[in-house]
């Protein structure tokens, strides 16, 4: 009786949301409405784009909870062996179309709302990016999610929940200024706040040791300060496929535990103040890229985010199994660099003390679920803390980062006997003022695998900064060269192209099988393609025009080569390479006849890109961007021939507008630098030219595509060591001294602002560290290839043809492919097929 009733009660409610989740125009508008009266609490009969905006995510949200509590259910059921990405950032951009395309209900909610008078492509421009991440690093952890979720892997991310994301930029008189990002303003419909996943997260405090009940010595923490750590769950859905997989972001709260002490000294208002400091933990985003800082907020950031996870990656382990030996048969966890390393200690704190295992148990456990993941080679980035920071804030986990390196330090003087300069050289703790912890060093020890994000990288690793443990343990290392998601970064930000390739290869299965791409190549020197493929592009042209026209009020013309640098702004990415060349470019028109003028490519130069707050020589450089926009755009003599413009606020969904019409963008790091760039690879799949150098994946990008396809030049990495050296007495190309006389001169303005720009690329006093004057003539050859490249329109379109079909190795499901065989050693688990017509 009660199985039957069970049985009838399953039934009605699968009934009820197959109901609800009808794939039709009336269903999905019916939704949409319901949630403009009863989740915004408008009315039905009027509501503005920003309503309409909210009530779709809503009713979109509907559809992922539903598919994400299928696949979480499939997982239980099978327990597999999952992977967890911990990571400090994931910069996941806007939500709303890539679910709509993911779920395959684009065309279905557009004419829901077309026939209910609203325009999705209008729509869509209310939502506000999600920008938990600085740049590469995190939007690198975004698209391995969506290949993750469409390649079928029981996979999660793990992260933090800023309230303030990377901050909004904005120039004022040519200067960077920094805005809040306070991004959740208005609720947020992709998240599902999770009130009873909480954790207790420790801070400050002693340690103390006791006997335990069978007799053997064990340490408690007992800590000064406690935290609550809330579980946010945004579902990330695969692409053709039933998997929506899920990334948890923690927030501070109060704990729940009253702090009755502070609450009966009477002073109740302090005693609530003080419990607000829980939310700050969360609070904001460290808009510092490559270098490293050594804030005590952000080690407790580090620690909070990774001590929930670890709580919560525990407890889901023990519904399944009782034995904690067991566990890397079900867990592997992959270190974003080395910001979530912390948690090596943390899991050896929660396997001893929470736990009760011993030393050699915990170990064997630890060094075999962490892998690491090294995204640079430049040596101010890496993060080391010093050990009174971390005696006081964590003195558990110093404890036991001494104990580790102890042990560690004893095998390795029987591996390198009495060489103690070695032993020194890596040990983890750095002795000196401050003392300090490596951190790298740390996650090399504890993990089993270690890798760089490009094959140059990943081989330049194993010589410079990580050379005495390749030594040591070679079989550690690998290589994972990065990849992009191509379905936000081609399928969804180009549907011009989408429709093109798709008609040319003759379906759409390169959308999750990227090498597809290659059958283009025949099709390159095809006239009519050509021509076709040029008029896509026209289109994305005129659409960045009318964003540049919105931003900085100039208008631009289409047929001018676009040429754009968009990145973080960094000294060893050389934005200042560009700007010389641009000068150079600029005083060369100048001095042209009218006759001469004639033959000159016009261009459009456009830079964006944020600078670290503190990174002043950075903001100096953006400046300076402006300042020769200043006097190149208004310059009569110029014309449409040259145009220059730094285009505030690079993100996401900039970079989504921006890509697509690029005709020429650079790659132009100085050769072992770059550990591996990641627009390179969407600029080229969006049929744009790279001018690069040879660093990070630009070397792959050319094998791929091939040399001719691309503007190369430089001095290639095994030269820069010596050329470094040699800096004082390099004699640059006389072109190099003349603009930069010519900046240092004032003919831009701002000297006292462009005098320590000069400075720093002044090899003869020590200066020019990223090798700007070895580079420069080289440049400017590589920039005149371009222009003469360009002139043959057929040339140039068959080139941008080659590097779409060349791309094909550079889709992230092509590296998450590889991680899961090589590193992580997990297999898919596709959800059954539920409902027919989706899936
Ligand atoms: C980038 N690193 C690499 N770091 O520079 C880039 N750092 O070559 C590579 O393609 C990309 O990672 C993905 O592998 C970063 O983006 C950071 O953003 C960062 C943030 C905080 C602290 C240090």
């Amino acid at each position: 009786g009660e199985d039957k009733d069970e049985a009838a009660r399953m039934e009605l409610i699968h009934r009820l949301k197959d109901l609800y989740l009808r794939n039709d125009v009336v269903a999905v508008q019916e939704s949409i409405i319901n949630h403009v009266e009863y989740t915004i609490g408008r009315s039905r009969y009027k509501f503005e784009s920003f309503e309409a905006y909210h009530a779709v995510a809503h009713s979109v949200r509907d559809r992922l909870i539903e598919s994400w509590n299928d696949t979480e259910q499939h997982f239980q059921k099978v327990n597999p062996k999952r992977v967890y990405y911990l990571s400090m950032e994931f910069l996941m951009g806007r939500s709303l179309l890539n679910s709509l395309y993911n779920l395959d209900v684009k065309n279905l909610y557009g004419e829901a709302l077309r026939q209910l008078g609203y325009d999705l492509e209008t729509l869509k421009e209310e939502e506000r990016d999600a920008a938990l991440g600085n740049g590469g690093l995190g939007r690198l952890a975004a698209c391995f999610l969506d290949s993750m979720a469409t390649l079928n892997y029981p996979a999660w991310g793990y992260g933090m929940r800023y309230q303030y994301g990377m901050f909004r930029q904005t120039l004022e008189n040519g200067f960077q200024h920094e805005q809040p990002d306070y991004w959740l303003n208005f609720s947020n419909p992709w998240e599902i706040e999770r009130v009873s996943t909480k954790y207790d997260i420790k801070f400050y405090g002693h340690v103390e040791q006791y006997t335990d009940s069978q007799g053997r010595g064990r340490f408690t923490w007992v800590p000064g300060e406690r935290v609550e750590a809330v579980a946010y769950d945004n579902p990330i859905p695969g692409y053709g496929t039933g998997n929506t997989i899920n990334l948890r972001l923690w927030a501070g709260k109060p704990s729940a535990e009253f702090d009755l002490q502070s609450f009966n000294t009477g002073d109740y208002v302090a005693a609530i103040l003080a419990k607000q400091r829980a939310e700050t933990i969360s609070s904001v985003l460290y808009p510092d890229d490559r270098t490293y800082q050594g804030k005590e907020l952000r080690l407790k950031q580090q620690h909070f985010m990774v001590s929930a996870t670890l709580q919560d990656i525990v407890r889901r382990f023990k519904e399944h199994e009782t034995d904690l030996e067991k566990l890397p048969e079900k867990v592997t966890l992959q270190l974003n660099d080395t910001h979530p390393t912390i948690g090596v200690a943390e899991l050896m704190r929660i396997l001893m003390d929470d736990e009760g295992l011993g030393w050699t148990k915990s170990w064997a456990i630890v060094t075999s679920v962490f892998a690491f993941t090294n995204h640079t080679v430049l040596p101010e980035a890496l993060e080391k803390w010093p050990v009174s920071l971390m005696e006081r804030l964590l003195p558990r986990h110093m404890q036991i980062i001494y104990q580790i390196n102890f042990l560690y330090l004893e095998d390795l003087k029987k591996r390198v006997g009495d060489d103690w300069s070695r032993i020194s050289r890596m040990s983890i703790i750095e002795e000196g003022d401050p003392k300090q912890v490596r951190m790298a060093y740390l996650a090399l020890v504890a993990s089993h695998t270690v890798n760089g994000v490009a094959a140059i990288h990943s081989d330049l690793i194993k010589t410079t900064i990580f050379k005495d443990f390749h030594g040591i343990w070679p079989e550690k290392f690998q290589n994972k060269t990065n990849g992009v998601t191509q379905r936000r970064w081609l399928a969804f930000c180009n549907p011009g192209l989408r429709a093109l390739i798709s008609e040319v290869v003759g379906s759409e299965a390169w959308i999750t099988d990227l090498t597809q791409l290659k059958q283009l190549e025949k099709h390159a020197d095809d006239a009519g393609l050509q021509e076709r493929w040029m008029a896509v592009k026209h289109d994305n042209k005129k659409r960045l025009a009318a964003l540049v026209k919105k931003l900085t009020g100039a208008t631009v013309s289409t047929d001018a080569l676009f040429d754009i640098q968009v990145k973080r702004i960094h000294e060893y990415k050389r934005q200042l390479l560009n700007m010389l060349s641009v000068i150079h470019r600029y005083e060369r028109i100048k001095k042209m006849s009218p006759e001469e003028r004639q033959h000159v490519v016009p261009r459009v130069v456009i830079v964006g890109g944020k600078a670290a707050p503190g990174y002043d020589m950075a903001k100096r450089i953006i400046k300076l961007v402006s300042a020769i926009g200043d006097v190149v755009n208004g310059d009569p003599d110029v014309g449409d021939l040259l145009k220059v413009f730094f285009l505030p606020d690079y993100n996401v969904s900039l970079a989504e507008t921006i890509i697509p019409a690029s005709d020429l963008s650079q790659h132009i790091s100085t050769a072992g630098t770059e550990a591996s760039g990641t627009s390179n690879m969407k600029f080229a799949m969006n049929g744009g030219l790279i001018i690069g150098t040879l660093d990070g994946a630009n070397v792959e990008i050319a094998e791929e595509i091939g040399h001719d396809n691309m503007f190369i030049f430089g001095v290639e990495a095994h030269e820069v060591p010596h050329l470094r050296e040699q800096r004082r007495e390099y004699r640059p190309d006389p072109r190099f001294n003349k603009v930069v006389e010519l900046l240092r001169q004032g003919r831009f303005g701002w000297t006292d602002i462009f005098a320590p720009i000069c400075e720093a690329i002044d090899g003869q006093y020590g200066g020019d560290y990223y090798l700007l004057a070895n580079d420069f003539a080289s440049y400017l050859d590589a920039q005149d290839r371009v222009d003469a490249a360009f002139k043959d329109k057929q040339r140039w379109a068959r080139m941008s043809i080659l590097s779409t079909a060349g791309s094909g190795k550079f889709s992230s499901d092509r590296t998450i492919a590889d991680y899961a065989r090589d590193i992580w050693r997990i297999e898919p688990v596709k959800i059954p097929v539920h409902r027919p017509g989706v899936n």
